[in-house]
């Protein structure tokens, strides 16, 4: 067996002393100093077709909703200080900042559709808001916007226990629905490190993939039915719970990943699965990215129907991981390349088994070099921790770049070394050499979904740097034919680089969708198309 060969699992006493939660997500905040003042991204022209807030405008949202909800600084009339206002103006990666002097937090769906009414019959512009912790600049304001954020809504709005299916308000935090749905022998059927923050309605409108995306799918299967607030308020419901409904076109469809510029999401319905019985996960050490790839194909061989996410991860991630977490690797000495395989069933002797047989395999055949198969739920925990940690340990280590591309898994890593090399030819960077303007290049990801993570450790955001990834990045992903999102979305990064994926014609109808549901442009302006 596997473990009584070299499973290195921590024993119980050094666990208990490391014992971390599973990974949430922790707000990284950098001091102004390190961030560079310099914003690096384009920042669009303010459109002048949006009015400027007035006193009048604050006394309308006083009045259809309870004062608490409304956040207004001394500038649009209110009396908030503009540093509360801050972690809605900016956003997770400290890196897009908008200037926002209101901000309305509405309970119910009749007051979201109340402020989109007024907002768009006075030309104002409004970026929705869930947990702002998006990576692509897309959940905040870039001038002065109203940001309309859904954290107030956070009901459950009925579940099933037969059928799985959840109704909830858009606010509710993912993680508290995972801890609901779980008490009723259910999962979410998606999973991701920043669960503590993100709210469903913001995984929706983001379209966001995750950890278990391999075995669940996408969203877009999952989420049943929604209900819709437009531009114009219209309330659109479509909270349908039923699985099958062929009744004309998919509206909702539209919704998922559309990143706040259709209309804003106030209702989800979506279908969870069983909770496995049975969840085993093992970390493995592996010599070369090829390495990476033959465990996969293996994996999919020996565990397919069982096999429930592989991800992975390149040294310089795990070692950012263990200086910015109380985490030790379960490993016994450091690697090129870290896989996690997990196994998720309903026979656990069955899938011991046959999780057992493959890593001896993958031993044997020299594929992984060492391995540590997890003996507890919080030996998993931990081992998730490593994984999912990866963002938040880089974004402690400094201002972090990050490309989010679906390539062709044999290619997928070379990007990585490719961009490293570029760096070092314009003298950005050296590997070791803190002096250089960047620290670190690293991926990671899904790839079992052939989904990489380009993350790029810098001094700060500068555009001496800025000019390395872009467009070339996106160059080089679309001469590969993968795309420039993979999961993160477009937002205000990449709004200026969609032609990499998308041809002039599909382009030009994503123009007219948006113009259909939002004629005016008022919903998170500048974003997408
Ligand atoms: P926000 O960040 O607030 O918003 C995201 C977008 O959706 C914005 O354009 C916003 O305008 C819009 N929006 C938000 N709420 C609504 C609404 N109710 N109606 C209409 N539009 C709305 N993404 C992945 O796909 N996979 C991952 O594994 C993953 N891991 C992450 C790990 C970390 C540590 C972090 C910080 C982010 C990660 N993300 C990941 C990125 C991000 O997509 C998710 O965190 C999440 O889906 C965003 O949800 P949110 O509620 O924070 O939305
Ligand atoms: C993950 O898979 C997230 O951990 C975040 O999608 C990736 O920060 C990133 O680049
Ligand atoms: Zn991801």
């Amino acid at each position: 067996m596997f473990a009584s060969i070299r499973s290195r699992c921590l024993p119980a006493r050094q666990l208990a002393s490391t014992a971390r939660a599973a990974a949430s997500c922790a707000r990284t905040v950098f001091p102004a100093s390190r961030l560079g003042c310099r914003a690096s991204y384009h920042k669009p022209a303010r459109s002048e077709a949006f009015k400027r807030l007035t006193k009048d405008d604050l006394a309308y949202f006083k009045a259809i909703m309870p004062s608490e909800t409304v956040l207004a600084t001394a500038q649009v009339g209110g009396t908030a200080d503009a540093i509360e206002l801050e972690g809605f103006n900016a956003d997770w990666l400290n890196k897009y900042r908008g200037d926002s002097q209101l901000v309305l937090r509405p309970k119910t769906t009749e007051q979201v559709s109340q402020i989109l009414q007024y907002c768009n019959t006075h030309r104002i512009a409004v970026v929705p808001q869930g947990g702002n912790t998006g990576l692509v600049g897309g959940s905040v304001p870039v001038h002065d916007e109203v940001v309309l954020s859904l954290r107030n809504m956070s009901k459950i709005r009925s579940y099933d226990e037969l059928s799985g299916i959840l109704v909830c308000d858009a606010g509710c935090v993912l993680e508290e629905l995972g801890n609901y749905v779980g008490e009723r022998g259910h999962i979410m059927p998606l999973d991701l490190g920043a669960k503590g923050s993100c709210h469903i309605g913001g995984n929706v409108a983001a379209n966001a993939g995750g950890i278990r995306f391999l075995r669940y799918g996408s969203l877009h299967g999952s989420v049943l039915g929604l209900e819709v607030v437009l531009a114009d308020g219209t309330v659109l419901d479509n909270l349908s719970t039923l699985r099958k409904d062929n009744t004309g076109y998919d509206l909702k469809q539209l919704f998922i990943g559309s990143e706040g510029t259709l209309g804003v999401v106030t209702g989800v319905s979506v279908a969870t699965p069983q909770k496995p019985s049975a969840v085993n996960v093992a970390v493995l050490g592996v010599p070369t990215y090829e390495c990476v790839q033959r465990a996969f194909k293996l994996a999919r061989k020996r565990c397919g129907e069982v096999l429930s996410a592989y991800e992975f991860w390149d040294a310089n991630c795990m070692g950012a991981v263990l200086r910015h977490h109380e985490l030790k690797s379960p490993l016994g000495a450091e690697f090129p390349f870290y896989v996690l395989i997990e196994t998720s069933g309903s026979n656990k002797e069955h899938d011991d088994e046959k999780l057992g047989a493959l890593l001896e395999e993958l031993m044997e055949e020299g594929i992984a070099e060492d391995g540590a198969l997890a003996q507890d739920d919080s030996q998993i925990a931990r081992m998730w921790s490593m994984r999912e940690g990866i963002p938040e340990s880089l974004g402690k280590t400094g201002p972090t770049y990050k490309y989010d591309v679906s390539i062709p898994i044999p290619v997928l890593y070379d990007i990585v070394g490719d961009i490293a090399r570029r760096l070092e030819t314009a003298g950005l960077y050296k590997p070791g050499d803190a002096t250089r303007p960047v620290k670190l290049v690293c991926g990671y990801g899904h790839i079992g979904d052939g989904n990489l993570h380009l993350n790029v450790v810098a001094e700060r955001f500068e555009d001496r740097v800025t000019e390395i990834f872009e467009p070339y990045v996106y160059e080089w992903v679309a001469s590969h034919r993968g795309s420039i999102s993979a999961e993160h979305g477009v937002g205000l990064m990449k709004r200026d680089y969609l032609r990499y994926s998308k041809s002039p014609e599909m382009i030009a109808y994503m123009k007219r969708v948006k113009d259909l549901f939002d004629p005016n442009h008022i919903l998170n302006p500048y974003k997408v198309v």
